[in-house]
């Protein structure tokens, strides 16, 4: 059983990206492996969080993480705030981290671009995250594209650490999983599916009704051709459209080529759309127990308790090679 870690930020509803690529896999991953899922609340504040949405928001994400099908007896569930050592072992790592390394990080990049005012925690965001995984002795991180750079300077400050204090961090790998697809945005396929997004059209949440995703797959942008081909380069749209398709049924993207061959995009469209509702709507019902049952405050204690046991025993070890006197 090797150590796992991920989270996810509650900075807006969960999509459809989400759970085909990381709460799916999460799933999987908790029947073979010891694992960590977060809801990082801290990381979502590094851009601007109205407060009674971040709580709501916060309380979904949990509760989706339970009706997805993650079992707080197989895994460890808790919000990244209720574990203080995920602030305090952040801080000693930012000190540890160069301005460098930071400026080089493209998400901040991204996500500083035509900003007037940029929070001095999205640049700092990475040392967060590298404390995140760091806590845990943790193996195996699930990561996507855009999170290869940071797991990076995460392996490179833990050896940092290592080389300057004394061996004290496992070095984590990052985990390509083994099902999913990077899922785009529904208005332009260049860009991924991504819940802060402020045009609820570009993507499909979890908790969208039936007729709400079947409104938005109708108006997801395709092109001026008529087949229903997977080719990412020449055909992004219908490509992104079919990774869909294929990841909410059985079918392959060669069979769902040859079920729609010759009849344009409505039909395919058009069941698209039942297999997405057909995808969600036991994970919404699911949802709507769990938040009527009160029982996301139980899970979260229990999961805050136990991650907080091998969370603290981590700093304060770092704490001493570091220098600190220990209370
Ligand atoms: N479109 C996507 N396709 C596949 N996987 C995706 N993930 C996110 N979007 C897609 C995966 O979901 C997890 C969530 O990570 P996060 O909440 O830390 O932030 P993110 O990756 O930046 O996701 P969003 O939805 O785009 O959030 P915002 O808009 O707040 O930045 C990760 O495992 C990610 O790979």
């Amino acid at each position: 059983m090797k150590r796992v870690l991920s989270g996810i930020q509650p900075s807006g509803q969960l999509t459809l990206g989400n759970y085909i690529g990381a709460l799916r896999n999460y799933v999987l991953l908790q029947e073979e492996h010891q694992c960590f899922f977060m809801v990082v609340d801290l990381h979502a504040i590094t851009v601007p969080q109205d407060p009674a949405a971040l709580r709501e928001q916060t309380e979904s994400v949990t509760a989706l993480f339970l009706a997805s099908g993650l079992d707080p007896a197989k895994s460890n569930v808790f919000l990244q705030s209720h574990v203080r050592a995920h602030a305090e072992l952040g801080w000693l790592l930012t000190t540890l981290t160069y301005m460098g390394e930071l400026e080089r990080m493209t998400q901040f990049k991204d996500k500083s671009s035509g900003k007037e005012s940029i929070g001095a925690g999205l640049f700092t965001y990475p040392s967060l995250m590298a404390a995140d995984i760091l806590l845990y002795d943790t193996e195996l991180v699930p990561v996507g594209d855009d999170q290869k750079q940071h797991l990076e300077l995460t392996r490179d400050l833990a050896h940092r650490f290592n080389q300057r204090y004394g061996d004290t961090f496992r070095i984590p790998d990052g985990y390509i999983p083994k099902v999913g697809a990077r899922i785009m945005s529904l208005d332009d396929a260049s860009k991924k599916m991504s819940k802060s997004n402020p045009n609820a059209g570009s993507y499909i949440a979890m908790l969208d009704e039936p007729d709400v995703i079947r409104k938005k797959i109708s108006r997801a942008v395709t092109d001026s051709g008529r087949e229903v081909t997977h080719d990412p380069a020449s055909k992004p749209e219908v490509s992104n459209l079919m990774s869909i398709y294929a990841s909410c049924s059985d079918l392959s993207l060669g069979d769902i080529e040859a079920k729609y061959a010759g009849q344009g995009y409505g039909p395919f469209k058009k069941d698209l759309a039942e297999v997405v509702v057909a995808t969600l709507e036991p994970i919404q019902k699911r949802y709507r127990e769990i938040r009527s049952s009160g029982e996301l405050q139980a899970v979260l204690k229990q999961g805050a308790e136990n991650a907080s046991v091998i969370a603290e025993a981590t700093v304060r070890k770092v704490k001493e090679k570091m220098g600190f006197v220990l209370p």
